[in-house]
């Protein structure tokens, strides 16, 4: 089985470099299942190295929640750009282009240390020019999915606490389960007989959504735009921040699709989020089919799962904007909403 040579192909990369540092890195604003894989993949190389010093670092800072789930285990996640020549091999957690790192992104493309990439999203080309590995599993639902199999590979069982926040990752991406495949409930069933408690641990992830969320998804809601194409709702809209969570929204309150972004300076960030329904009646894989032509377009990035996906670049929103309709238009033909 292809799955079951990951562990030992990571294994035989630290050997080769005798690496005693490691860096884990997630994605800007770290979401949960991005720093707790991060958290149980450094206690799973710490098992079979216990000499081995891990650091994990995000770019910018990592979600509330997230935030919250630190303390909890108490894991340190830096925001502090790392001496990145210090390290003997990198790895790069939930996030599938080095356009998620931000500046340091560029740093590693300059570096000659090995790259391992552990992630649940379309393999990006690029990243898997610049990678020594790409463990991207677009069967699982989560990046903690694929630590758990690292742990199993490997003949060994997470602790009460990582078992918890594998448990935690894996929750929130699948939207506490809805988006589960028959595979994580699997998972699921096992984490439940290592002792975590799944009722209490989501407590957790129950956080308010603070002020400034809540004004930047009204604010989407004022500023939106709807066009049908094909019979299906697209919606267009534009927030400083929050993109993510207002196109979210937008696909909640009816669109089939929704479209924000931000411009700052010519610079775009772009999120989308499709329903269930418009990507299994029109099969359109909003992160292959629609981010990553529309980042490309945009000279920057675009990738993502069927239903979510995000996309940076240059240029101003209101051409992005026609791009998409014009991508969409092109992806829909023959796909009539009935
Ligand atoms: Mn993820």
């Amino acid at each position: 089985m292809r799955q079951m040579d990951f562990f030992r192909e990571i294994m035989n990369i630290l050997e080769e470099r005798n690496a005693g540092r490691i860096l884990i890195l997630c994605h800007k604003n770290a979401d949960p299942d991005a720093v707790c894989s991060s958290y149980a993949l450094s206690n799973l190389l710490k098992q079979f190295k216990p000499s081995i010093e891990v650091t994990i670092a995000a770019p910018e800072s990592v979600s509330k929640v997230s935030k919250a789930i630190l303390e909890r285990f108490l894991v340190d996640v830096t925001n502090s750009e790392p001496d990145f020549n210090k390290f003997d091999v990198i790895f790069m957690l939930d996030t599938n282009t080095i356009r998620q790192l931000g500046e340091w992104g560029k740093r590693i493309c300059e570096l000659s240390l090995p790259l391992i990439v552990i992630d649940h999203h379309a393999p990006h080309p690029e990243t898997e020019k610049i990678a020594s590995l790409c463990i991207c599993r677009e069967d699982v639902s989560a990046t903690s999915e694929i630590i758990y199999d690292l742990f199993k590979e490997a003949g060994s069982k997470p602790s009460k606490d990582v078992a918890e926040a594998l448990l935690l990752g894996i929750a929130f991406d699948t939207r506490h389960f809805l988006l589960a495949r028959s595979s994580t409930f699997k998972v699921i069933t096992e984490i439940v007989e290592l002792g975590v408690n799944v009722q209490e641990a989501l407590q957790i992830l129950m956080v308010p959504m603070d002020i400034s969320e809540r004004i930047a998804r009204l604010k989407a809601c004022k500023r939106m735009k709807t066009m049908r194409i094909y019979g299906w709702i697209i919606a267009f809209s534009h927030v400083g921040s929050f993109q993510a969570s207002a196109a979210r929204m937008l696909v909640d309150v009816g669109a089939d699709v929704a479209i924000v972004g931000s411009e700052d300076k010519g610079e775009l960030l772009i999120s989308m989020r499709s329903s269930n329904e418009f990507y299994n009646k029109t099969g359109i894989h909003l992160g292959r089919d629609i981010a990553k032509p529309l980042g490309e377009l945009l000279h920057g990035m675009g990738g993502g799962h069927t239903t979510s996906a995000g996309v940076n670049g240059t240029g101003d929103l209101e051409t992005a904007f026609k791009y998409a309709i014009k991508i969409l238009k092109e992806k829909l033909k023959g796909c009539q909403r009935q």
